[in-house]
């Protein structure tokens, strides 16, 4: 399913589309709609038109979340800033819902040339670059702006350039949030709850650890049959930012959250590098800017949105559980086994500068 997105989204005509649709779709729409209004509006482009080698291009951008989320929204605005700066020789085409492929899927779709830019989740690529996994290890990032300095300066800049290999050109950072547990078995608020609960996790080697070290039972799958594995029951449970958790409608499905914020999850802005080499140097760099400008809005979103949503998720009929200080704490305790465990090989020295950047 290829949606188009028109130059002035409008309210009536998704409708119009919609009910050509199933109802799913304008569910779907209706959300999408209710989400948008409470967003922070896209910014206005800003920055020269920049003069290419006279050839036209086409970017397919493919993610693996859904319409309604940040990630989204911050697509629209790159391709606002791309299309304007090109003056129209470079157009974006949007794919969302991993209607293109899941993580890994887009991810070797760039390698082999046939889809143009994705962003996803750091987690599964942690086979083709270990030094990822340090943003796998729970409780590391203890507030968002610790996650900025560590994305934005030396350390962040770093793995760009580590992930600019195999095939890829990695342009930037952006956020998928701090992922928060939710389950259709019973509220959770100490290890003890998870006693055998099966948990979908990233397919990610230390998030299986973190989920078996409290006792659940993990099963690892792509984010694309997360929903129909949780509404037959295959797994009881997940974990995701609360965006996430909305804007794939998985509370449908799970009655219960706990506000864990256990892990913080970035998105990398992904190029195939194969197209990547095609351009003239002054869109590579513009590209640069763009998914710069794209990451820090999108940020801005998803934050300003967290909030927001867990309140309507519990108007929606969601019971969330918030966890104490002390009830954190016996999760952080009872998660120190994970650390003994990576620690060697993340890099004990990288962990440590994390933590002296939280301790400032
Ligand atoms: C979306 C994924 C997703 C991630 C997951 O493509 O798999 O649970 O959190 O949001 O990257």
């Amino acid at each position: 399913m290829t949606i188009t997105r028109y130059a002035t989204p409008s309210f009536p005509l998704r409708i119009i589309t919609a009910s050509i649709g199933a109802l799913a779709l304008t569910l779907a729409t209706l959300s999408t709609a209710q989400a948008a209004a409470e967003m922070p509006p896209i910014p206005e482009v800003t920055g020269d038109v920049v003069e290419g080698d006279g050839n036209d291009y086409t970017i397919k951008f493919s993610i693996g979340t859904t319409q309604s989320g940040a990630q989204y929204r911050g697509l629209e605005y790159f391709e606002d800033i791309v299309e304007a700066r090109s003056d129209g020789h470079i157009q974006v085409e949007l794919f969302h819902s991993a209607q293109l492929g899941d993580d890994l899927q887009a991810v070797s779709a760039l390698q082999s040339g046939t889809l143009e830019m994705t962003a996803p989740s750091t987690s599964p690529l942690v086979n083709m670059f270990p030094q990822f996994a340090v943003f796998d290890l729970p409780f590391l990032f203890p507030t968002p702006e610790v996650a900025d300095e560590v994305l934005d300066g030396e350390i962040g800049d770093s793995m760009l350039g580590i992930a600019s290999s195999n095939g890829l050109v990695a342009i930037g950072w952006a956020e998928n949030g701090y992922r928060q547990l939710t389950n259709s078995q019973a509220a959770v608020d100490s290890p003890d709850d998870l006693d055998g609960l099966k948990v979908r996790t990233m397919q990610n080697p230390i998030h299986l650890d973190i989920w078996r070290t409290l006792g659940a039972n993990p099963t690892p799958m792509s984010f694309a049959e997360l929903f129909t594995a949780l509404e037959q029951g295959v797994v009881d449970g997940q974990e995701n930012p609360w965006i996430t958790i909305q804007s794939s409608r998985f509370n449908e499905v799970q009655g219960y959250a706990s506000e864990t914020n256990h892990v913080y999850t970035p998105f990398i802005t992904l190029v195939s590098e194969r197209f990547w080499n095609k351009l003239p140097e002054s869109y590579q760099q513009m590209l640069v800017e763009a998914a710069q400008q794209m990451g820090d809005y999108e940020r801005e979103v998803s934050r300003s949105l967290n909030d927001q949503i867990k309140q309507e998720l519990i108007d929606e009929g969601m019971q969330i559980t918030e966890l104490t200080p002390e009830q954190v704490t016996t999760f952080q305790e009872s998660l120190a086994p994970v650390y003994d465990n990576w620690r060697d090989q993340v890099g004990g020295e990288l962990i440590d500068s994390i933590r002296a950047t939280s301790a400032q």
